[in-house]
C-alpha cells in the first residue's frame, strides 16, 4: 500500500519553540498530529540521540509516527519510523538498505528536475520547497511558489508529495489545491507562545485543510 501522508506534517524546532523535542512532540500529538519530524541542526549527535529517544517514547505512547531529519543512523539507533533526507544527506537507497523496507523515507527536492530524479528512488514521499519565503531554514533554495508545487505534482504522478516553506493556516489550502498531499510546517505551529498554544494551532490548522 502506498504511504499516506497526513495533510499536516509538523516539524520540530527546539530554538524557535524553546522546548525539548519530546515536549514539542507531546504538544503536537495533543493537537492531532499523526506524523512528526524531528529536526535538529545544533545539538551534538549524542545529544540529539538522547532527545530523539525521549521524543520517540512520547510519540509511541500516542500512536504517532516519528521521522528523524538528516540522520539515518540516529533513526536506526532509536528505532524511529524513518528518516527525512536532504539532497546532501546519505542517499535514499543507502538509507533504505540500512533501515529496511518498512521504514518511512522522505526526500527533499527543490524543483522539477530533482523531483523527477527522486521519483525513481526507493522513497515513500518527496518534499518540495520552499514554497514561500521562510525564516526557519539557513540558506534556503529559491521559493518555488504554488506554480512550482503544481509543476512537481504534474511531473511525479501520484507519488506522495509534501510541500514546505512559509506555510500558514491562511495559505495552506492553496498549497493543497496546487497539488500537494500534505503541508509541512515549522514556525506557524511553533513560533514562541504558551506551549498550550501549539496544540490549539494544530487543531485550528487541521480544521482548515
Ligand atoms: N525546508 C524547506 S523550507 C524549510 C525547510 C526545512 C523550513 C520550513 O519552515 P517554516 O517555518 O514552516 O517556513
Ligand atoms: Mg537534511
Amino acid at each position: 500500500m502506498p504511504f499516506e501522508l497526513p495533510k499536516l506534517y509538523p516539524i520540530t524546532d527546539r530554538r524557535l519553540s524553546g522546548l525539548s523535542h519530546a515536549a514539542q512532540v507531546a504538544r503536537l500529538c495533543e493537537g492531532g498530529a499523526r506524523l512528526v519530524q524531528l529536526r535538529e541542526k545544533h545539538l551534538s549527535p549524542r545529544e540529539f540521540y538522547r532527545e530523539a529517544e525521549g521524543a520517540l517514547k512520547v510519540a509511541r505512547s500516542r500512536g504517532v509516527r516519528l521521522v528523524i531529519n538528516d540522520r539515518a543512523d540516529i533513526a536506526l539507533a532509536v528505532g524511529a519510523d524513518g528518516v527525512h533526507l536532504g539532497q546532501d544527506d546519505m542517499p535514499p537507497d543507502a538509507a533504505r538498505a540500512l533501515l529496511g523496507e518498512g521504514a518511512v523515507i522522505g526526500f527533499s527536492t527543490h524543483g522539477v528536475e530533482q523531483a523527477v530524479a527522486a521519483a525513481r528512488l526507493p522513497v515513500d514521499y518527496i518534499a518540495i520547497g520552499p514554497v514561500f519565503a521562510t525564516q526557519s531554514k539557513e540558506n534556503p533554495d529559491p521559493s518555488v511558489g504554488l506554480e512550482g508545487v503544481a509543476r512537481v505534482r504534474e511531473a511525479v504522478g501520484r507519488l506522495p508529495l509534501v510541500a514546505i516553506g512559509g506555510i500558514t493556516q491562511e495559505n495552506a489550502r492553496s498549497v493543497l489545491d496546487a497539488g500537494a498531499d500534505s503541508v509541512a510546517v515549522i514556525s506557524a505551529l511553533l513560533a514562541p507562545a504558551d506551549p498550550a498554544e501549539i496544540a490549539r494551532r494544530m487543531g485550528d490548522f487541521i480544521a482548515r485543510l
